[in-house]
């Protein structure tokens, strides 16, 4: 259990009772799940890393529902966990103690989509008002997830998800958390323009534009509805902001619409080999200057987590013996265009040494394989032994020295230390495995990569929030006087602090 291996205490919320269960059977009667059986897949998280004792499962359809169930908790001192796809990385997305589980995963409908703005409809226009998940995009072709397809898709519009595990926006906590990793940069996300730095996510300005949740459910049960369906709407505060990435501590979103791009006609995915960092930097660099305004993705990679690709999962790479792998997307609408343009840098990139070795892919086959190398990378490690994830967001030029850090300072004491992520947000994913969890391994790693992140002004939660596992850390990347007002406006929203608790802020003295 997660309270017994990271030594919490429960707070002082109340039990469920026998008559706690007669209201919730009432209120949505064949959605209360209290099987332990069925419970088990809730109550641990994607990773299996964190682990609670949750008894009871509450499967809304509604915004109505939510917010009957949220008044009712808020009144009784219940605690509730908000889960989306429980598919987060940094222990958020489960019960840490006994919380009651409010999971989204039937709010999961396209409610509506405008084919002219690329935005979703108000779903006011429409009776009854729906209040269900709103999406427009997400989604490519292979996505393992259970998200829906979207009239976005359907439309042609742009895929978006991109690298990485799960962790797929869906209502919840989920948008607060998930969507919200994709909110602020995370690579789920529509790109929504070029001129992108590194991955095929849009930077973080444009992207809170492209992702607005709309019905939110505050801990006393009300329900708050923003304007969603408008591309500018600069009136009062940006209340949605504050949501997103709030980890189902604030609120419980209900609804969400996505600004969807259109589907690029013309797609190119190159996989290079570099000798050095500073040769992927150069690459970088040389990218940016040559393929502009058709680069949608720029994603590195090292040896050592390619090689657990390989022997984990069985996928081999095209392009050998390099220390320091590329992916390179560009995403456009005239084939020949962008393969001009690409060509030119694969020439140049060649010829000026900065690349060894690389491959073209133009078909849809070829993209998902070598995409898969660099997306199934988390599940690799997850076949390595036990993990321990770092989410860092540092200046790019310093991004790999951490690795190699980390790397001489933990020696034999862990398996596999590696890093990948996305360069062009300055994003580094650095994982290391163990046979096994053990305290002293994590004592040799935090602080320090902390407090190794902080000297450059990093961030040591670039995408992936701060959860169960890292928020009593959230002083190294926010000074004091921020989380003071982050306590403020939680305990302004959710007073007897019911929602999410244990999770993200530290306790305020
Ligand atoms: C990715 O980019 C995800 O693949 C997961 O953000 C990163 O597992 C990780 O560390
Ligand atoms: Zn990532």
């Amino acid at each position: 259990l997660t309270s017994e291996r990271y030594g919490v205490q429960r707070l002082p919320f109340s039990h469920v009772s026998d008559s706690d269960l007669a209201f919730f059977e009432h209120l949505i009667p064949g959605r209360v799940i209290t099987d332990p059986d069925e419970l088990r897949l809730f109550n641990v998280d994607w990773l299996q890393s964190v682990r609670g004792c949750s008894k009871m499962l509450l499967r809304p359809r509604t915004a109505a529902e939510v917010s009957e169930i949220l008044r009712y908790c808020n009144k009784r001192k219940l605690a509730v966990n908000p889960q989306g796809g429980n598919t987060g990385l940094v222990g958020g997305s489960v019960p840490v103690f006994d919380e009651i589980i409010i999971s989204t995963a039937l709010m999961n409908q396209v409610i509506s989509f405008n084919s002219v703005s690329g935005l979703p409809e108000l779903p006011e226009k429409r009776a009854p008002p729906p209040a269900q998940a709103r999406w427009n995009c997400c989604g490519r072709e292979e996505e393992p997830f259970h998200q829906p397809r979207s009239a976005g898709a359907a439309e042609e519009r742009s895929p978006s998800p991109s690298p990485g595990p799960p962790e797929l926006p869906q209502p919840g906590r989920g948008t607060p958390a998930q969507a919200c990793r994709s909110c602020q940069g995370e690579e789920r996300l529509p790109r929504p323009s070029p001129e992108l730095p590194g991955t095929r996510a849009p930077p973080p300005a444009q992207a809170c534009q492209s992702c607005r949740s709309r019905g939110k459910v505050l801990a006393d049960g009300s329900i708050l509805n923003c304007l969603a369906s408008l591309r500018k709407d600069n009136t009062g505060y940006d209340l949605k902001q504050l949501f997103i990435g709030s980890e189902g501590t604030l609120g419980v979103i209900t609804a969400v619409s996505i600004l969807c791009p259109r589907k690029p006609k013309s797609v190119n995915l190159v996989f290079l080999g570099c000798q050095s960092f500073s040769q992927v930097l150069g690459t970088f660099t040389t990218c940016k200057g040559m393929l502009g305004e058709i680069l949608s993705a720029y994603e590195f990679m090292d040896d050592k987590c390619m090689k657990l690709v390989e022997n984990h999962l069985k996928l081999s790479k095209p392009v050998t013996g390099s220390p320091f792998y590329i992916l390179i997307e560009t995403s456009g609408s005239n084939s020949a265009h962008d393969e001009e343009k690409l060509n030119n840098f694969l020439e140049h990139v060649m010829a000026s040494g900065l690349v060894t070795d690389g491959t073209v892919a133009t078909e849809d086959k070829k993209i998902k394989m070598l995409w898969s190398l660099r997306e199934r990378i988390t599940e690799a490690l997850t076949h390595d032994g036990c993990v321990y994830k770092y989410d860092l967001s540092l200046p790019v030029e310093r991004l790999y020295d951490l690795v190699i850090d980390t790397r001489a300072r933990l020696g034999k004491t862990a398996k596999n230390v590696v890093g990948y992520g996305h360069l062009g947000d300055g994003n580094l994913h650095l994982n290391i495995t163990a046979e096994s969890y053990s305290h002293s391994l994590l004592d040799a790693i935090e602080p320090f990569v902390y407090e190794w992140t902080a000297q450059y002004n990093g961030s040591i939660s670039a995408e992936h929030g701060l959860g169960f596992k890292k928020k009593h850390y959230i002083q190294y990347s926010k000074p004091q006087e921020a989380v003071l007002l982050m306590q403020q406006v939680k305990t302004m929203l959710d007073p007897k602090g019911i929602l999410n608790p244990y999770k993200t802020l530290p306790a305020s003295s």
